[in-house]
């Protein structure tokens, strides 16, 4: 016998991975976890009769001559497998340990295990077919793990592997019921708890929300990872911290919305894991108020500041005055080669004149006018130390896509750009 098996409170992308994987390999039984999320209980409920899942206590007795670990490097083993029994790992987390000589690792750092094992599923010859049901769980796997396909690290494989299944059948409506799963009566209670007990930070300048509750006596929370994306919604910081003392034990989940806040480490370095995106951590000791302290000392080692005006600007930017004729103006224009200019009169910023305002105003047989005729009048500046979403937002509101950089006494320092803001897209994301 060969089984497949797979991490406990098993999402989607277990599930979808176990099918997918029985799919490749029929000879081996998908054994489902002994636990599972609400909304995979409900799926089962609903359509588990009509897929090949097995529960582990249903397995026959007869020894495992090979079993595959799907979406996870360890799992909980099953009734005739041994130390030495082979282990296939199909994974799309990097290898976590060392393995031992009977481990082999089949991964790669895709959005979703379920995208490689759809992979293969296309490449098969003959051609395989699968039920529409079937189509629609391997893209929830793919969905759910990947955010519906908008977390960063999304690949253009999950891409493909999501259209591919959309051409065998996938049903997008029933995707959406199982995603937009409604939170239980417990969760929501937490929900409502955290929220109106939820801190906003500034770590190095980076807003984090820090929100602690208990969970009400003798009432079992499960998935609080399922509030984290309903809490960031509501407040888009740059990190999420979600402390829950569950009675016996204390729970941190911690989302991240930057890559300058690394959650990962900060949950390793508390005992937990994950990626520097989303992570866990669980204390089986403590109270809620040492853990929390705990949290807020490790926390700045894992924030970096945000990207600032300073780090991005061109200092000492060439200035027009006034005074100028818009004639003279487009001759200088045309010498510096840059969109536009701070317009500066006795070291004041009047406002900002730009290549396509001389344009038009010659255009128009302005030549002559003073190019304070054509400017764009208004004292809109960023100071050096503004973040970027400062500057955003400056940029959205003025329409402007240069702009003046002035320090605390007012004086002209720089300018920034949208092509600077543009630049910093390949190396820089999140706020
Ligand atoms: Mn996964």
């Amino acid at each position: 016998m060969q089984v497949i098996l797979s991490h406990e409170h098993a999402d989607f992308d277990a599930l979808a991975s176990l099918l997918g994987a029985h799919k490749l390999f029929p000879d081996a039984l998908p054994v489902l976890p002994r636990s599972l999320n609400r909304n995979l209980r409900d799926f089962l409920v609903l359509y588990g009769g009509q897929l090949p899942f097995r529960d582990a206590a249903s397995l026959p007795r007869e020894p495992v001559e090979r079993a595959i670990f799907v979406d996870s490097q360890t799992a909980q083993f099953v009734r005739g497998m041994r130390p030495e029994t082979p282990v296939c790992i199909i994974d799309h987390h990097a290898r976590e340990r060392e393995l031992p000589a009977h481990y082999r690792y089949e991964g790669e750092p895709l959005a979703a295990t379920t995208s490689l094992l759809v992979e293969r599923l296309a490449r098969c010859e003959p051609a395989l077919a699968l039920e529409a049901l079937e189509a629609t769980l391997l893209l929830l796997g793919i969905y759910e793990d990947s955010g519906r396909l908008s977390y960063v690290g999304t690949t253009a494989r999950d891409l493909r592997a999501a259209a591919w299944l959309l051409e065998q059948g996938a049903r997008l409506e029933l995707v959406d019921e199982f995603l937009r799963h409604p939170l239980s009566p417990a969760q929501s209670r937490l929900f409502d708890r955290l929220r109106a007990k939820a801190e906003a930070l500034q770590v190095h300048d980076q807003p984090i929300v820090l929100a602690c509750a208990s969970a009400g006596a003798g009432e079992p929370i499960e998935e609080i990872s399922a509030l984290a994306q309903p809490l960031l919604d509501l407040w888009q910081p740059a990190g999420l911290l979600i402390l829950v003392d569950l009675g016996g034990h204390l729970q941190l989940v911690a989302r991240s919305r930057s890559d300058r806040v690394d959650v990962g480490g900060l949950a390793e370095r508390l005992g937990g894991g994950g990626h520097r995106r989303a992570a866990a951590a669980v204390a089986r000791h403590g109270d809620l108020a040492g853990f929390r302290a705990a949290l807020l000392a490790a926390l700045p080692d894992f924030v970096q500041p945000p990207i600032r005006v300073a780090d991005l600007m061109r200092p000492d930017p060439e200035t027009l005055s006034p005074e100028l004729s818009i004639a003279e103006a487009e001759t200088r224009m045309r010498a510096l080669g840059h969109a536009g200019y701070p317009v500066v009169e006795a070291g004041r910023l009047l406002g900002l004149i730009t290549r396509d305002d001389v344009d038009r105003a010659i255009r128009h047989d302005r030549h002559k006018q003073p190019l304070r005729e054509a400017m764009r009048p208004g004292p809109v500046s960023v100071h050096p130390e503004d973040p970027l979403r400062r500057l955003r937002a400056t940029m959205l509101t003025s329409g402007w896509g240069q702009i003046p950089v002035v320090d605390a006494s007012g004086a002209l320092v720089g300018i920034v750009t949208r092509s600077d803001l543009l630049r910093l897209w390949n190396q820089e994301d999140g706020p």
